[in-house]
């Protein structure tokens, strides 16, 4: 009942050719009992009676941004997505008190180019990140820039992941070149494998450090927002969990030894995975700690997601296959069906989005940036973005107009394509015939309609090929 009532509109939509001009309310996008909605109403006439002060502060000062984003974390490994062999309460919370988007996805399948499609709110085939090794160009402008040039302090702990120089520049341009005031972490992916490392960039210098790599990015995460507390902040914390390698601190793997069927006991693989996963929730719990201790947790808007699915590859020991961390969908990291791309994902914006929703509405990583400037109320019309603003979404549940969402992955010798009109996707693994799913009632990707819709399938097609005729230059150099 709470989905069936968003996901009946257009459960036939494209494959039948005729999507309904249904516009379901908030109660129904978002699947709330008529009961809460009632309660909700009330909320939102006591808020308008008596929050003139807070309608005043909103004005005088954007929302606090604090982005959180998990590295190869699979969709079904968190609590709020069913994962049930460990619990993640602190991210629990922070879906109940906020909205859960059941179909959010990543840019793309690897690291770099899904975190240039989050930080630019474009396409890797217009912002020319589209590989690993593939460096964002100091022209594009950045969601931190975009939010320093309105008055924001942007920082970033945790992971940025550079690629190589590019041509005309004698090194990768460093995140305090892309917008943040602040910078602590790896700037190298490779380097970001390192758990517990012994030195960390902060800022353009290397420094001893000791500990916890996430627990760190929390320390000056926490440090970062009582210091900026009394103006605009964005705050991106790139964490490192659940990418390889498998470590976790001791007492936290500890809490799960003996739950799963080790292959050496001696090396509790499975348990340390997920010690990974349960330890950054316990370090998102200290970053909404402070927020609330500081009484900045309704200025602020919390978002959660990963970069891509749980991988299958060596370096992760057979951790994610064993703990299904894609769950329920096909495929992981270096994929496009579901389990590459489809990665958790809630907002909380305590006050202004209703708690306890969720939604179907396909949204992609790249809608971050256009949403984010409206909530901060920045105008930037001279910016060539590909996400929308989902801000009537977010706060309203009005569903945004139809439109067709593209994925590429043609690099470390794949070749995969995939396009999505709301329900149904196409996916095209290399010289295969085109592969046609409903994700909504066959998320598992297990029965292509492809021959029983060609047309369709045509269509789609095109779209893609339409689509990818628009890739820039530097997204093959
Ligand atoms: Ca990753």
């Amino acid at each position: 009942m709470r989905t069936r009532d968003l996901r009946q509109p257009h459960a036939g939509c494209g494959v039948a050719g005729a999507r309904g001009v249904h516009q379901p309310g908030w109660g129904a996008i978002f699947g709330v009992p008529p009961r809460v909605r009632g309660a909700n109403w009330l909320l939102a006439v006591a808020c308008c009676l008596g929050g003139l002060c807070w309608a005043a502060r909103a004005e005088s000062r954007p929302p606090n941004i604090v982005l959180i984003l998990a590295d190869d974390l699979g969709w079904g490994d968190v609590g709020f997505n069913g994962r049930t062999e460990w619990s993640t309460p602190r991210l629990d919370r922070l879906a109940a008190e906020g909205v859960v988007f059941r179909r959010w996805y990543s840019g793309a399948v690897v690291c770099a180019p899904s975190r240039a499609v989050l930080m630019t709110g474009r396409y890797g085939i217009h912002n020319g990140v589209v590989t690993n090794s593939a460096d964002l160009p100091r022209r594009e402008v950045t969601l931190a820039e975009a939010l320093a040039e309105a008055g924001y302090v942007c920082a970033l702990y945790g992971k940025w992941h550079h690629g190589r120089p590019r041509a005309g520049e004698a090194s990768y341009v460093h995140p305090l070149d892309q917008g943040f005031a602040e910078f602590r972490g790896f700037t190298n992916a490779r380097h970001a494998w390192e758990q517990f490392p012994t030195q960390l960039w902060f800022g353009r210098e290397q420094r001893p450090v000791q500990g916890h790599a996430n627990a760190l990015f929390t320390d000056w995460a926490c440090e970062f927002i009582r210091a900026h507390r009394q103006q605009p902040f964005f705050l991106y914390l790139p964490y490192i969990a659940t990418h390889f390698h498998i470590q976790a601190p001791a007492e936290e793997v500890a809490e799960h030894v003996g739950k799963f069927p080790e292959r050496d006991p001696a090396d509790p693989v499975y348990a340390t995975y997920a010690a990974m996963v349960t330890s950054l929730d316990k370090q998102i719990g200290r970053v909404l700690d402070v927020l609330d201790e500081l009484g900045l947790a309704e200025q602020t808007i919390v978002i959660f997601s990963s970069d891509h699915g749980a991988t299958f590859e060596q370096g992760n020991r057979g951790a994610s296959a064993f703990h299904d961390s894609n769950r329920p969908f096909r495929g992981g990291k270096r994929s496009l069906w579901e389990g590459g791309i489809r990665v958790p994902g809630l907002v909380r914006w305590k006050g202004r989005i209703a708690a306890g929703g969720e939604t179907h509405v396909p949204v992609h990583m790249m809608d971050l940036f256009p949403t984010l400037l409206a909530a901060a109320g920045i105008q930037r019309s001279d910016l060539a973005l590909d996400g929308i603003d989902l801000l009537p979404l977010w706060l309203y549940g009005e569903r945004p107009p139809e439109r067709t969402l593209f994925w590429e992955w043609r690099s470390e010798g794949y070749q995969q394509l995939a396009a999505m009109r709301g329900d149904l996707k196409l996916v095209i693994c290399g010289g295969q015939p085109p592969e046609l799913y409903n994700v909504e009632t066959d998320p598992g990707e297990r029965r292509s309609l492809h021959a029983e819709y060609p047309e369709l399938t045509a269509e789609l097609r095109a779209a893609l090929d339409a689509w990818l005729a628009t890739e820039v230059p530097e997204a093959r150099q």
